[in-house]
């Protein structure tokens, strides 16, 4: 899974990255954006998989990984910037936009005031924009094809007739009933406003003991203070989100909810080499999923054993137990993997 921050320069993007991503990035007021594009992977926290690894003791225990895009600042009025910008958000699964909600004076905005809904408004504008103008350019260019006698895909023509359409009365895609035959047909075009988001409001300390914007839907976060939290040795750091109110660090959060977004789910290998989580989408089949391990262990694919986590944990971990207790399962290749499924892949190669 790919997710990548969006916002205006100077919201707190950076910040939030290495708060996220364990990273030491500098983070500076910018007054001559464009930043710089930071990658990093952040970890999949999974007390399911910590109390695997404690029945199993592996060598190694992995957990899975999410991959996180720090994006330059989108720039007020300056398109030429911003499409440099959607680039970096073609590879992204969701999108988490950052929205100023500190007012500093040492930190320069771009705009007179702090409003971060007024902000979420602009970004989405800039993402509809360049929605718009890719649908623009591929119906120019069927035509053109049409027109010179060459076959096009009149569905495909169709469905963007009809995306245009609601586009233009400032729609997003995601918003457009799409059947999964319709998704396919457009599958190649890298729209943005398709992708999932969700909104976090960067507040100053102040602003965020006293809640504010708490009853809105969005997440509230004080990024410095959550950097600050992502640097304590790791047996200080619940004592400290106890102390000021946070119940769970902000990666955390964005994780669950991206996963939730995107109908992720997990499931989990355990022998006595690794013990590892998976993640995957909702519906995926055993045969899939083995395939998300190796391409060696799809294709040979003979079954699936399959022991579900709760089970796994009465059973300690032992499959002669589970048989006895009857939750050891064998499933073919068109199982659909639940979340928290311990699994072994049988296969020959
Ligand atoms: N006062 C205050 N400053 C912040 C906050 N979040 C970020 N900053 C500062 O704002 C500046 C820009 O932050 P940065 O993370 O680089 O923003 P980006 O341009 O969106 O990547 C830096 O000087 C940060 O220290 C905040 O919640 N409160
Ligand atoms: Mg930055």
């Amino acid at each position: 899974m790919k997710i990548a921050l969006i916002g205006f320069s100077n919201s707190g993007k950076t910040t939030l990255f290495n708060a996220m991503t364990h990273q030491k990035i500098e983070v500076l007021p910018s007054i001559t954006p464009p930043e710089t594009v930071h990658k990093g992977v952040l970890q999949v926290e999974d007390e399911r998989l910590r109390k695997i690894s404690e029945i199993v003791k592996p060598k190694k225990t992995t957990f899975a990984n999410v991959e996180c895009i720090d994006t330059a600042g989108f720039l007020r009025n300056n398109p030429s910037h911003n499409t440099k910008v959607t680039r970096e958000l073609y590879e992204a699964d969701a999108l988490i936009f950052v929205l100023r909600g500190f007012d500093s004076p040492s930190v320069p905005y771009q705009f007179d005031s702090i409003d971060p809904f007024r902000d979420l408004n602009e970004l989405e504008y800039e993402l509809l924009m360049f929605d718009l103008d890719l649908i623009t350019k591929r119906i120019e260019r069927m035509d053109e094809q049409k027109k010179k006698g060459q076959k096009i895909n009149d569905r495909e023509r169709e469905i963007l007739e009809n995306l245009k359409i609601h586009l233009e009365e400032s729609n997003p895609i995601r918003t457009y009933p799409l059947s999964d035959e319709q998704l396919r047909e457009i599958k190649h075009l890298s729209f943005l406003t398709i992708k999932p988001f969700l909104s976090v409001i960067n507040v100053d300390e102040k602003s965020f003991s006293l809640g504010k914007y708490k009853e809105k839907d969005v997440m509230i976060v004080c990024a410095p203070l959550e950097m600050e939290i992502n640097q304590l040795p790791e047996n200080e750091v619940s004592t400290f989100l106890e102390a000021l109110g946070i119940e769970e660090p902000v990666s955390k959060k964005i994780i669950r909810k991206a996963y939730e977004l995107l109908d992720y789910i997990s499931f989990f290998t355990a022998g006595p080499q690794e013990v590892r989580a998976w993640s995957i989408k909702k519906g995926t089949k055993a045969v899939e999923a083995a395939g998300k391990i190796h391409s060696d262990i799809q294709r040979g694919f003979i079954r699936a054993e399959v022991i579900a986590y709760n089970d796994f944990i009465l059973s300690d971990g032992d499959f002669i137990i589970a048989k006895q207790k009857g939750v050891f399962r064998l499933e073919g290749k068109e199982y659909e993997v639940k979340d928290g499924d311990v699994i072994t892949f049988r296969f020959k190669i």
